[in-house]
């Protein structure tokens, strides 16, 4: 993302500087002073973060780039002047230049409205002007928008497309705001999938009721953009490090498989949806001797590098367990054991050309793709496993 700064004050800006390349790493940054030296750039950019007071303008800048349909972000210290001049809602928000918390605020800001472009909000409204306006603001901090009319027009929109988050008015025609929500909510919690209501009802102990049950904050008509900003743009912080969150509860945390913890609430269901399918249990041979001679360290490394060339090796749609200390489970769909048998031995072919630290090691692996359940299929690998070991380990069976 390129962003301009277009500000006289160096030491603002110097400090602008330093916080973007400190918290943005996806943020490239140019500077200039005048309004002069912006007339004549010829390089384009996503974001403009201008002052509101340079040495040759008063807000002419704003125009300029307005008028060429720029994202600009205003910095200024007359917030009074500013708040009241005509740009306040045309530019997609404007900064105090107080103190450096604001530059905290404005990257934070920045950080948002990058993520934001993958994020996809529904807005139910029946008013179409209202409707307008909520897609204006929140297509102003990056946002893609989808529109219904009501309800019933919205929970088509979200069976046929991903959605991230719902605004939802309260009376709307066919399927209002409240039996809306309570839909919304058969499928989707409020973790998952955050609903905020805005309404112009006035009735206090009705928006209660819809917090009770599941929306995730209201708002009262008429509302300022930046209040519809500020809640948005928190409750998707929120959303989102709830979803880092919940990942990382479910992933191992040495190799960054997914952890037993996964295959208990979740392999299940995703077994069931397939008719064809394999699983293969692997188990490093030898483990204990390599962590007696060189070390857990070592072993530890050894994991990760197992863990890594598994991954490296498999489809994207298969699945990577780390099932105990140095045994893997793969989950692979659409796929026969023969078909497995021929990926496994890849690895093996690979392993054996590789070393962690000068040390070789092999792995054990059983395949099995019978069985009516998750626990069944399991059992009947893990039986193929222990014959592998059995028969002298460095090896695949898949009878
Ligand atoms: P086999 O060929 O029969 O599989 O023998 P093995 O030594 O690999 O199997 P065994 O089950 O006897 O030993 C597994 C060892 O793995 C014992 C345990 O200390 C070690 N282990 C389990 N988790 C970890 C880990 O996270 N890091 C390291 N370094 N070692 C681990
Ligand atoms: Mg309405
Ligand atoms: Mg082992
Ligand atoms: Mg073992």
């Amino acid at each position: 993302m390129k962003i301009l700064i277009v500000e006289d004050s160096v030491i603002y800006r110097s400090l602008i500087e330093k916080y973007i390349q400190k918290y943005l790493f996806f943020a490239k940054t140019k500077s200039i002073s005048t309004f002069e030296e912006l007339k004549n750039l010829k390089e384009d950019f996503d974001l403009y973060l201008v002052d509101y007071i340079l040495p040759d303008a008063n807000g002419e800048q704003i125009d300029y780039l307005l008028e060429k349909k720029k994202k600009v972000i205003v910095l200024t210290q007359y917030e009074k002047e500013f708040i009241h001049s005509k740009y306040k809602d045309e530019v997609i928000n404007y900064v105090i230049k107080d103190d450096v918390y604001t530059i905290d605020y404005l990257v934070k800001f920045i950080n948002r409205y990058y993520k934001n472009k993958n994020i996809n909000v529904l807005i139910a409204e029946d008013s179409t002007a209202i409707r307008k306006r909520e897609k204006f603001i929140l297509e102003q901090i990056n946002l893609k928008v989808y529109e219904a009319n009501n309800g019933k027009e919205a929970l088509e929109i979200l069976s046929n497309n991903h959605i991230d988050l719902i605004i939802s008015d309260i009376n709307m025609p066919y399927i209002d705001g409240e039996k809306f929500l309570l839909k919304v909510r058969e499928k989707h919690s409020s973790t998952d999938l955050p609903f905020i209501v805005i309404s112009s009802e006035n009735d206090n102990e009705h928006f209660i009721k819809l917090l009770k049950l599941g929306a995730n904050d209201y708002l009262k008509k008429p509302f300022l953009k930046d209040e519809l900003v500020v809640r948005v743009n928190n409750i998707l912080d929120i959303y989102e490090r709830m979803k880092t969150f919940e990942l990382k509860a479910k992933l191992d945390g040495l190799t960054g498989v997914f952890n037993r913890s996964y295959l208990e609430n979740e392999l299940d269901r995703i077994f069931s949806i397939y008719s064809k399918k394999s699983i293969a249990m692997l188990d490093i041979d030898f483990f204990k001797k390599i962590n007696d001679t060189y070390g857990h360290q070592i072993g530890d490394e050894i994991l990760k590098h197992f863990a890594n060339t598994i991954k490296s090796h498999i489809r994207k749609t298969d699945i990577i367990i780390r099932y105990g200390g140095e045994e893997f489970l793969i989950f692979m769909p659409n796929t026969t054991k023969q078909e497995a048998y021929i990926v496994l031995h890849k690895i093996k072919n690979i392993l054996a050309k590789e070393d962690v630290n000068g040390i070789k090691y092999t792995f054990s692996a059983g395949i099995a793709d019978e069985g009516e359940t998750l626990a069944e299929m399991i059992k009947l690998a893990d039986k193929r496993l222990y014959k592998a070991k059995k028969e002298g380990r460095n090896k695949i069976i898949i009878k």
